[in-house]
């Protein structure tokens, strides 16, 4: 699950344009931009470097510690509400510090105008993510290791430059094990393909503690031959598909969206967005403007956290359920997006600034995508006795990222809608996780796994599930908003329902954390309505948003096992809890090497009342993966994803106005 790709590749700048003239204009473009201009906007670069030089500079800073994170510490929700352009921006960073030789971890704030460390916090007894800087020692570390070479020996390579080491965070740990921070390293053989996920070395793991750099143990299971090295990703693998003719998106006009610093406009609605190295890209004060009122829905919306379960009971596999956003940093690990593949030909590319472990700021290109496309249709109706269509055609907007997370792409988009829709699409691709067989085909020896798919020769694709939990902090015409779960029935048989065909829909009112403990019911087309009492319709009804979940899945991974008590989440698919600025990680802020019992589960213990209450609803949204031979080498991309409608917000379909 880690990147093995040096960060040094995104450091300098991607000139794309020929003009020298042009480049100085982008230049002078980004000193212009450098400056915050909003509670909101991320971290410049100024402002990451002076985090840094203050924390290092403060006689608590550890020598050689290094930065897991140096983001912006948000103002509280009233500051940004009340916030007036033009006035003092009160701009303050939040940094977690590893003290990875003495294992000790440290939260801190620095007021930036001050220059100051407002607060340092020893925080015992955790781990944060993974970091870039690991990847080198551990390679170091196992490559050194006499039971890591005899493992490969074992396997005939002698030539430990072709073997790449995969850093995972250890997952489940043994009790005995537990001391330290710890890593895990996964083999793969290199040789010369670009795809190493494709030749795992099966059988051999390895566990390090990374304060001591000590190997803990090297696991072996028995030597299993690499599969075949035709393990390539583009056509030359495979052959002669017709290029098919060029297909041009043009906007002539250019396009309709405007942005603003962080701000977007596009077709009444308004928003703004950061990348976190955490959670990737952040929507915040998502608002639509309703006959010139500007009506907010959403606060913040993002990706709390991820959990990708495998279901392989191997010693070397069980342990493996990779928390992607907490472990990892899905903005931390997002990759370049490629004009005209990873975007179409119209997007706009935005590059992203980031504090790396050392506490330098450097700039992801092209790490945020946004663009419109065609929607299809938007309404119709045609009149058959007049002989009159009427019709509209969909206009969407389409904001994004790419995580890659070691083997498995994420492209996470958010697709605003003329109709006021907001729709979550998470496309998933990239390489499935391999594991290493001895079968060629799979009626050699019957072939069957149990727990996995084979998918070539020699590899198996273990089967898992990817849950996401995404935090939605609705204010829906505001902050005061209470919950609804709605459930359609069957009316029963009886004096109202003489020809058995009624049908009503039941609406409950949610009134508290642990009531809001929910999952999809698809027999009562279950929907969650998150809504503003005070607020209502021309025709009295009260203004809401509804969460429509899309396809989901349940966890098969037992609810006593140790992967359930640390990713609470996927216990349920919704969950609400009252705003609370400290809980913002499903899994609670520290996942890694994690015991279980933080973050929602923990949270709604105190099972504090929503209604009429700052609701924050998390949708944990599962995907189970039964592997195919169609998605090897690599998969073509799975959607999954829910939309929020609007219900009552407005009086009429609010598309009515969209332009023919
Ligand atoms: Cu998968």
């Amino acid at each position: 699950m880690n990147s093995h790709r040096s960060r040094s590749d995104h450091r300098g700048p991607v000139l794309t344009f020929c003009s020298q003239a042009l480049i100085v204009l982008a230049l002078t473009a980004q000193n212009l931009v450098a400056q915050a201009q909003h509670p909101l906007d991320p971290l410049t670069e100024g402002e990451i470097k002076t985090a840094a030089r203050v924390l290092k500079s403060a006689p608590q800073f550890p020598s050689g510690a290094l930065f897991a994170t140096i983001v912006l510490k948000e103002p509280s929700k009233q500051e940004v509400l009340r916030y007036e352009p033009g006035t003092t921006l009160k701009r303050s960073a939040f940094a977690i510090i590893l003290d990875r030789k003495r294992n000790r971890t440290f939260e801190a704030i620095v007021d930036l105008r001050a220059q100051s460390v407002l607060s340092w916090t020893a925080v015992p007894e955790v781990q944060p993510g993974v970091l870039e800087a690991e990847d080198e020692p551990l390679s170091r570390i196992v490559t050194a290791d006499a039971r890591w070479q005899a493992a490969m020996r074992r396997r005939g390579i002698s030539d430990f430059a072709k073997v790449q080491i995969e850093a995972w965070a250890v997952g489940q740990v043994a009790p005995a094990q537990r001391k330290g921070r710890l890593l895990r390293a996964l083999s793969y053989y290199k040789g010369d393909s670009i795809n190493f996920y494709g030749r795992p070395i099966e059988g051999v793991v390895a566990l390090v503690n990374m304060n001591t750099e000590q190997v803990v143990e090297v696991v072996d299971t028995g030597v299993v031959p690499l599969a075949p090295s035709s393990q390539e990703l583009d056509e030359k693998a495979t052959g002669t598909r017709l290029r098919p003719r060029p297909l041009k998106i043009t906007q002539p006009e250019g396009a309709s969206f405007e942005i603003q610093g962080q701000a977007v406009r596009w077709q009444n609605w308004r928003f703004r967005y950061s990348m976190h190295p955490r959670e990737g890209l952040v929507l915040h004060m998502v608002s639509y403007e309703d006959a010139g009122r500007l009506r907010p829905i959403l606060y913040r919306a993002s990706i709390s956290e991820m959990v990708v379960p495998y279901g392989d009971t191997d010693q070397n596999w069980r342990w493996r359920s990779a928390f992607d956003a907490g472990e990892w940093g899905l903005g931390r690990l997002a990759s370049s997006i490629e004009p005209n593949t990873d975007a179409p030909e119209n997007a706009r590319l935005i590059d992203a600034t980031f504090a790396d472990d050392e506490g330098a700021s450097y700039t992801l290109p092209r790490a945020v995508g946004i663009y419109e496309r065609d929607g299809g249709l938007l309404w119709k109706h045609y009149e058959s006795y007049s002989e009159h269509n009427e019709s509209r055609r969909a206009r969407q907007l389409v904001i994004f990222f790419i995580a890659t997370i070691g083997n498995y792409d994420y492209a996470i988009n958010w697709v605003f809608n003329q109709d006021g829709t907001l729709e979550v699409d998470a496309a998933l691709t990239g390489i499935m996780l391999p594991r290493g067989v001895r079968e060629v085909k799979v009626d050699e020896h019957g072939g069957r796994y149990s727990s996995g798919h084979f998918v070539s020769a020699n590899i198996v694709a273990p089967h898992h599930q990817h849950f996401f939990c995404f935090r939605l902090d609705f204010d829906v015409d505001g902050q005061n908003n209470s919950l609804e779960e709605m459930n359609t029935h069957a009316m029963p048989a009886g004096p109202g329902n003489p020809a058995l065909n009624g049908m009503i829909m039941e609406e409950t009112l949610l009134r508290s954390e642990r009531q809001a403990q929910r999952q999809i019911n698809m027999q009562s087309a279950r929907t969650w309505a998150v809504l503003n009492p005070s607020v209502k319709n021309q025709y009295g009804q009260t203004s809401s948003y509804i969460l429509v979940p899309g396809a989901n899945a349940l966890p098969y991974v037992a609810p006593q096992s140790l992967v359930r008590r640390r990713a609470g989440f996927i216990n349920h698919h919704f969950w609400a809890t009252r705003y609370n600025p400290a809980e913002m990680y499903a899994a609670g802020a520290y996942p890694n090497q994690s015991r279980g019992g933080d973050g929602l589960s923990r949270w709604v213990v105190n099972n504090e009342p929503l209604v009429n209450q700052d609701v924050v609803v998390w949708y944990t949204l599962g995907v189970t993966h039964i592997p195919r031979p169609e998605e090897w080498p690599v998969m073509p991309v799975t959607h999954v994803g829910f939309k929020m409608i609007p219900a009552g917000f407005f009086s009429r379909n609010p598309a009515l106005d969209v332009p023919k």
